[in-house]
């Protein structure tokens, strides 16, 4: 009988969720980058089993954290209200940091959830066997239902734990069409690489302040024309973000071409502009318009 089920992800942040739902999806559906809290939204990736025995929706989702703006209020309330729909929890922890109140903090929450828990000790490659060995002790002490060390980078740990999340799944039928391995959108994931290309050349508070919002996408032959605005919270980071003589612009808007251009395989035309949203992240008002609503919640 066919099985089926929803498992959603959930850590801190950085701990390499994203990273991992692209691993296990095969494709990347999902921007990373090593700056915390790059994931906004729950981004949902598909794995079927090869032998169609089963379908597994994973869910990918923003890290939890302290929250120091209305967003991240947003943002957490949107992950431990997705674990409600969860059929499984996959709990991660980076085996390269140290264990801390705020993994303690997701692990009574999840604990609690009356879930299965596999616990995903990431991260490995970087960690090496010592430090997950003591990792895995550490984290023993939860009594989750499984403990998997992987590594998404070397895809160590990646068939186990495939095994460990697809045996808690339900009967039931396919959720999604088999051709489909995520609900992102085009546009969605458009705005998202864009944004991915300025979150690793961007320090301090500016990762955080950045929102990027596509303005026009039009399909002409072979060429794409895209049309975005990146959104700052204060003027005094506009400078920043378009750099010395609009460099910092340049570099990550050409880094994003390329990478449209090879996954849509189509000739791209980027133009980016950068303008001030004052206070984005703290205003409800402005949250609702770009999108960060929390339906029913
Ligand atoms: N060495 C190593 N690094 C990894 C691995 N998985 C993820 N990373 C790195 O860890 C950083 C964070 O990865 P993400 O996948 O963006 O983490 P996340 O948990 O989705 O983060 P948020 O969306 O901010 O919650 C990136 O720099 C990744 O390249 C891994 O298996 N090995
Ligand atoms: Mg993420």
């Amino acid at each position: 009988m066919m099985r089926s089920g929803v498992v959603t992800l959930v850590g801190r942040p950085n701990v390499g969720k994203s990273t991992l739902i692209n691993r296990l999806v095969g494709r990347k559906i999902s921007i990373t980058s090593t700056r915390p809290q790059t994931t906004r939204s729950l981004i949902r990736g598909v794995v079927n089993d090869v032998a169609g025995n089963w379908q597994m929706v994973l869910v990918d989702t923003p890290g939890l954290h302290k929250p120091k703006a209305e967003l991240g209020h947003r943002l957490n309330r949107l992950v431990y209200g997705s674990l409600s729909d969860a059929d499984a929890i996959c709990f991660l922890i980076d085996a390269t940091q140290p264990i801390g109140p705020g993994d303690r903090l997701i692990a009574e929450r999840v604990g609690g959830a009356g879930k299965p828990v596999v616990m995903a000790v990431t991260k490995i490659d970087a960690a090496g066997p010592e430090k997950t060995g003591r990792q895995l002790e550490v984290a023993g002490v939860w009594d989750f239902d499984a403990y998997v060390p992987v590594s998404a980078f070397s895809g160590r740990g990646i068939d186990d734990l495939i095994d460990e999340l697809s045996s808690r799944l339900g009967a039931g039928p396919a959720l999604f069409p088999a051709d489909m391995d995520t609900d992102q959108t085009e546009e969605f994931l458009i705005g998202e690489l864009i944004r991915e290309k300025f979150l690793d050349r961007l320090r301090e508070e500016l990762p955080y302040s950045m929102h990027v919002r596509l303005r026009e996408l039009e399909e002409a032959e072979d060429l794409l024309r895209i049309e975005a605005d990146v959104l700052v919270e204060r003027e005094s980071q506009k400078g920043i973000v378009i750099g010395k003589g609009g460099s910092m612009l340049e570099e990550a808007g050409s880094a994003a071409r390329r990478e449209l251009e090879s996954l849509l395989g189509v000739r791209v035309h980027l133009a980016l502009k950068v303008k001030v949203e004052r206070d984005w992240q703290r205003r409800p008002a402005a949250l609702d318009r770009l999108g960060y609503r929390i339906e029913g919640r």
